[in-house]
Parts: structure tokens; sequence; C-alpha cells
């Protein structure tokens, strides 16, 4: 890993880059996984880098889905594994859920080697390497290829920096999709039941978080926060929070012009 100085203004944000290029160069992301990644730097800086109200809402509706789950699935690809392995495990042993591979640009080689990742980070069992026999209907990309015992059992599953037709496809056949997108224009981040807008980074831990927090509630209460949730209005409003953001700052921009 390069040397970047803690007190660059970008440290954060450049750090997250070096592990995508670390996955990249031990052979588990793919290249396109790289631009994937700078799509999301781009609205993320368009957020405000930080966690929005919208995100929030969304993962709290989302902790109660999952916990309301009998068969919550988390599904992980090259950019998911590079960035967050660690809690997708945290996550799953919270929920007691099941973590599968499951790949845009499939190769045995690559999902043997996120499954490593997972299980040097705790994970007992990772679903989707050798047991994706089962196969998604009206999905013809390699993510059609699922384990029997993960994904198409799943009554929920977690999906994280997707491409749209799987989603679709899994809304489909009756599972309930969450997906964590930064851009709340995609058709992952429309056709998903609950979309949190937000970086996968910041997104697992508050999901963890709002997990431990929900536990205990009452299944009526957890089944009120997930009938009362709309994934159409959340989208509305970090969009709007993008807008209203931009609108604000080419005020102060004009602001500070006018005062030169
Ligand atoms: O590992 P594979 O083979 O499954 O391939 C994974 C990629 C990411 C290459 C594949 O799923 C892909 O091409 O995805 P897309 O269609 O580029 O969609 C990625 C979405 O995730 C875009 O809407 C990005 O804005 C968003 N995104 C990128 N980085 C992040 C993100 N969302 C949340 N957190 C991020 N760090």
């Amino acid at each position: 890993m390069v040397g970047i100085p803690r007190s660059h203004p970008r440290y954060e944000s450049l750090m997250i880059r070096e592990k995508l290029v670390e996955g990249f160069k031990e052979g588990y992301v793919v290249p396109e996984g790289l631009i994937a990644h700078g799509r999301g730097e781009c609205f993320d800086y368009l957020i405000g880098e930080e966690t929005i109200k919208a995100a929030k809402i969304a993962t709290k509706a989302a902790a109660a889905l999952l916990l309301l789950s009998k068969h919550p699935v988390i599904s992980v690809n090259g950019n998911v594994a590079a960035l967050v392995a660690d809690d997708i495990v945290k996550l799953a042993n919270e929920l007691n859920a099941k973590i599968e591979v499951n790949l845009f640009y499939r190769t045995e080689e690559r999902a043997k080697k996120i499954a490593e990742k997972l299980r040097r980070f705790g994970a007992k069992e990772v679903l989707g390497v050798d047991d994706a026999t089962a196969t998604i209907p009206e999905l013809f990309s390699e993510r059609r290829r699922v384990s029997p015992k993960g994904i198409l059992i799943a009554d929920t599953v977690l999906v994280a920096l997707e491409d749209g037709d799987r989603t679709e496809a899994l809304r489909k056949i009756g599972k309930k999709v969450i997906a964590i997108d930064l851009n709340p224009l995609s058709r992952t981040a429309r056709a998903a039941n609950i979309t949190i807008v937000d970086n996968v980074v910041r997104a697992i831990p508050n999901l963890i978080n709002e997990v431990k927090k929900l536990r205990n509630k009452h299944k009526e209460e957890l089944l009120n926060i997930v009938r009362s949730y709309d994934n159409n209005k959340i989208l509305s409003m970090a969009l709007k929070h993008i807008v209203d953001r931009l609108l604000k700052l080419s005020e102060s921009k004009i602001t500070l012009l006018n005062s030169c």
C-alpha cells in the first residue's frame, strides 16, 4: 500500500481506493469494479460523504426486515469483499444470516478468493462457491448462479454495488431486496424494496448498530417499521438532499464571488 499521509484532506477516501486496488492486485476485484467505485465516489461527493437522513430511515427499515426474515442472505461481490469483509461477517453473525458470493464477472478463482477472505475474518460458512448450482430464472448474467442453500431459498437478500438486472429478477421470484447504492437513480436503487443511499463502508456498520438496537423489539413493532416504509419517498428524499446541498453550495460560491 502506498504511503498516504494521515494529514491528507482526502485521507479516508484515498484509503478506500487503496483497499480496492489491493483487492484488484490480489485478483478478486475486477477492473470494472474500480470504475464502479469511481461512480460511487462521485455520488458520495454529492451527498456530502456522510450518512444522510434518508439512509438512516432506510437502514432502520432494513434492520427490521432482516430481523423478521427467516432466511436472510448477504450477497458479496468483489468490491464488497475489498471494502467491508470484516463487517459483513459481523452482520451475518448478528442476524444468523447466510453469506453468499455472487459475481457479475464470475470466475471460480475469484469466488474462492473472496470466500477465503471472508473466512479469514471468521465466516464459518460461505455459500456460492462450489455450490452455485441453482439458477435465477430470467437472469442471463453470471449472477444467475446461486446456492440452493442460500439465495435460492432466501426470503430477503441484501445486495451492494449491484447491477439492476439481478434486483429486478430477484423481485420477480418473490424475494425482498435491500440494496446499498450511492446512486439514487440506479436501476437497483429503483427496483429494491429498501435502498440505503450510502457508502457501503458506512452503511454496513450502521446496519449492525441498528440490528443490535431493534433485536429485542416485538414482532409487531418491527412489522410497523417495515409497513410504514416507502422506498420511493426515500429515494426522493435522497435526491432532494443532493439538490438542496448543491443549491446551498452554489449560493455560497456566489456570495463569495460577490464579496470579492
Ligand atoms: O465483483 P463483481 O464481478 O460482481 O462486479 C461488481 C461490479 C461493481 C463491477 C458490478 O456489480 C457493476 O458493474 O456494478 P455497477 O453496475 O457499476 O453498479 C455499481 C453501483 O454501486 C453504482 O450505482 C455505484 O454508484 C454504486 N457504488 C459504487 N461504489 C459504492 C457504491 N455504492 C455504495 N458504496 C460504494 N462504495
